[in-house]
């Protein structure tokens, strides 16, 4: 029996899916589409496939081709008895709280059991909450089959995918676009707009005063080049040094070659991604391999010494996987260099949420309903007649971009990728930080380190020992910029009949 506090906990595991806006127009309006015609009607609609072989997708198809359809049947609804009146989302919430042995079980009732019970979010869930969060799993080409070897060794798991039976007649917007997330390749015109500013070989002080100081992203060509990374770092080199040592993915612990071996083959719509901040302590290798380039060189944070908070990652994930929107932690700036791959990034300035988007008031959650294939799939689109157009721009290998502090962002690994990252605070965005450690819900808020609470009191107080005057120095070049922002334009005076300044006169 489940109770009632952990079904709850399940329900919100699994992210919810905003009703669908737009499924491909020639896939919704073609009925009986087989997986290889929605292939070729997907290509067709300037939507296709990635290359691979796609995932099973049992016939399920968009609830658009029932409209057309001959049969008067949705076998989505026939099998599923009473419940068939719940929505697609709750009949699988109610399947997640069963057990693997109940819903292998359950999907042997009818073919909509069927295919709803091998919908493979719940098969993944399953995998995780059961596997010991510092042993990880090894994946075997779907979550269904793993969760099948790590239960019984001896089963040959290698059939289960190639079994996945088509059920005529069954329409579910909601699964179907599950399936397409999973499978569907950036479109070029997703990608093709860049209008980042790219900078090489500019100084530390450019930087700052075209970049820094005004809170704008650039994408800086070139500062990567000493790096050895570059030229050592790919998955063999790393499976080598490193391939036992376990890396945080996700909920998980795991193997850096069960990793790959995961990645390799996953083909789901929110792969899972590695994401370590331990990386440099775990394999100190990792950490002499790069060096931070100059432009980022002031990390006040420092100071705090072990107390600070997390500040770098090592970021590995495949074609798919990605950061869905976000505002960086503790109103830090950041840069981002891609080591191997390529990242397609869109950024909002801190006064324009991005669609789809709905922080809580106090900024403390975010909910993005729907994955990054998804928004691109709803929401892109309709920022292209907004009138402060979101930075893009596709960032390669050996480029670095630097992420300014509140900027929103979300990023999508357009192949297999190797970045590092680095959170930071210098004297440009110092006032931002302790104004946020200040806040009232700091213990909400800030992140990274244990002691939320105490974090501002302990940082204001190392930087007062370690750079005596360095905040009333950056106080009062913020009351300077203030002041000069709000002085009005001489065009702003000479219009301005009560400003006693001078007029023209006709
Ligand atoms: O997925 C990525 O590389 C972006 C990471 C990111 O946005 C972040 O660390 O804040």
């Amino acid at each position: 029996m489940v109770g009632c506090r952990s079904l709850l906990k399940q329900i919100r595991k699994r992210k919810r899916r905003k009703p669908h806006k737009r499924i491909p127009k020639n896939l919704k309006q073609n009925p009986h589409l087989t997986e290889e015609q929605q292939q070729d009607f997907a290509t067709e609609d300037g939507f296709s496939l990635k290359g691979s072989s796609p995932s099973q997708n049992y016939g399920v198809q968009p609830l658009g081709n029932f409209y057309l359809s001959l049969s008067p049947h949705n076998s989505r609804n026939t099998g599923l008895g009473n419940i068939q009146t719940l929505t697609d989302e709750l009949v699988l919430d109610i399947l997640g709280f069963l057990r693997g042995t109940d819903l292998g079980i359950l999907s042997t009732v009818s073919k909509s059991f069927y295919v709803f019970c091998n919908h493979e979010p719940l098969w993944r869930n399953l995998v995780l909450d059961n596997c010991e969060i510092d042993n990880g799993f090894l994946f075997k080409g779907s979550w269904k089959s793993t969760f099948v070897a790590a239960h019984n060794s001896s089963f040959d798991v290698s059939k289960i995918g190639s079994l996945g039976f088509k059920v005529k007649d069954f329409y579910s917007d909601y699964l179907f676009q599950s399936w397409l997330c999973a499978n569907l390749e950036m479109k070029n015109e997703w990608l093709n707009r860049d209008n980042i500013i790219r900078r090489k070989g500019i100084s530390l002080d450019e930087f700052v005063s075209n970049f820094e100081e005004p809170n704008k992203p650039v994408l800086l060509e070139g500062c990567l080049d000493n790096w050895p990374a570059i030229k050592k770092w790919d998955k063999d080199y790393l499976v080598k040094i490193c391939g036992d040592t376990r890396f945080s993915v996700g909920p998980v612990h795991m193997k850096l070659e069960d990793y790959f071996t995961y990645s390799n083959q996953a083909q789901e719509e929110r792969p899972l991604y590695l994401f370590d901040p331990k990386f440099a302590n775990k394999v100190p290798k990792l950490g002499q391999d790069y060096e931070t380039p100059i432009y980022f060189s002031e990390d006040l944070f420092s100071v705090l010494g072990d107390e600070r908070p997390d500040y770098r990652w090592i970021i590995i994930g495949p074609a798919g996987s990605g950061s869905s929107f976000h505002i960086d932690p503790n109103s830090t700036s950041a840069w981002n260099a891609v080591v191997k791959g390529s990242k397609k990034w869109v950024l909002f300035p801190p006064d324009v949420v991005p669609p789809g988007v709905h922080p809580s008031s106090d900024g403390a959650e975010v909910a993005c309903p729907v994955s990054i294939t998804e928004w691109f799939m709803n929401f892109y689109e309709s920022t292209k007649t907004w009138k402060k157009k979101p930075v893009e721009c596709v960032c390669k290998a050996g480029e670095v971009i630097f992420v300014p502090n509140g900027w929103w962002h979300l990023v999508i690994n357009l192949e297999d990728s190797i970045a590092i990252t680095q959170n930071f605070v210098s004297r440009r965005n110092l006032l931002n930080v302790l104004d946020f450690l200040k806040k009232p819900n700091a213990s909400t808020l800030v992140s990274g380190t244990r002691d939320r609470v105490n974090l501002y009191d302990k940082f204001k107080k190392a930087i007062e020992l370690g750079f005596p005057g360095m905040i009333d120095e950056v106080v009062v070049k913020d009351q300077e910029r203030k002041a000069e922002l709000a002085k009005p334009s001489f065009w702003d005076s000479v219009k301005d009949s009560h400003s006693g300044a001078f007029k023209f006169s006709f």
